[in-house]
């Protein structure tokens, strides 16, 4: 697909919320190979097959210890050079004026469909490096989606406009999310929102990295096929 320079309004939104949505980056076809190969690895590991998990090993974990387990076992050819494209480092580019670089390359996100009922409840929010909310970006993680995903399908969770939000109130936030009783008055005070990285095969996530975000349970009849890559900015010359 050709590369497009981004909008303005993409740019104005992506600083203001952290994160922004590119619709369908990568096509089907493109995509195709990668579903292929994701689903002959779970089989080859006795995962899944047929439409129907084999064995127990992984359903005895719970949620995010089997995506990570699957993210180490599954190994899919291509997976780097297929979705970390010339369009998606032009428009990290676009966004922070500086030269993406990823150095770890692209890991599979994978998780198995009916993973229990869908709950904000103990998630895992985080962020991947620590950084000052008035400083530079410290680098942006792009979130691929290989297959639809639909919503509370798995997605990643993302709190956006948390890149923004500093001292005490960071603090209490974090604390919130983890006892979401009172969930809604902590994303109210903070002025953030908990949007799902759902959509369709081909739509990509950028994130600015000092955005809180978290893996969620997949209560969908379908595997979630996503991937990540984190990229480091360096200046430009
Ligand atoms: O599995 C997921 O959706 C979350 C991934 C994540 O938190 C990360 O890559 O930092």
């Amino acid at each position: 697909m050709a590369a497009r320079t981004l909008k303005q309004s993409e740019l104005d939104f992506f600083h203001d919320e952290g994160y922004l949505r590119l619709n369908l980056v990568h096509s089907k076809s493109h995509l195709k190979p990668l579903r292929e190969s994701i689903l002959r690895e779970l089989s080859r590991l006795k995962v899944w097959a047929g439409g129907k998990p084999l064995g127990r090993s992984l359903s005895d974990l719970s949620p995010f210890q089997q995506i990570s387990k699957l993210s180490s076992m599954v190994k899919i050819a291509g997976l780097d050079e297929t979705l970390n494209t010339a369009e998606i480092r032009g428009a990290i580019a676009d966004l922070t004026g500086r030269a993406p670089q990823s150095d770890q390359g692209s890991q599979p996100l994978l998780s198995l469909p009916h993973q229990g009922p869908w709950s904000l409840r103990n998630l895992a929010w985080h962020v991947d490096v620590a950084a000052k909310p008035d400083g530079e970006i410290p680098g942006i993680q792009a979130f691929y989606l290989i297959d639809d995903v639909g919503p509370q399908g798995g997605a990643t969770l993302a709190l956006a406009r948390s890149h923004r939000v500093a001292g005490e109130l960071a603090g209490r936030l974090r604390g919130s999310l983890k006892m979401p009783g009172d969930l809604d008055a902590a994303l109210s005070v903070s002025n953030t929102e908990i949007i799902e990285m759902s959509g369709r095969a081909g739509d990509v996530f950028l994130m600015d990295m000092r955005v809180l975000h978290t893996p969620s349970i997949n209560s969908a009849d379908r595997i979630r096929m996503m991937a990540t890559t984190r990229f480091s900015l360096r200046a430009s010359r």
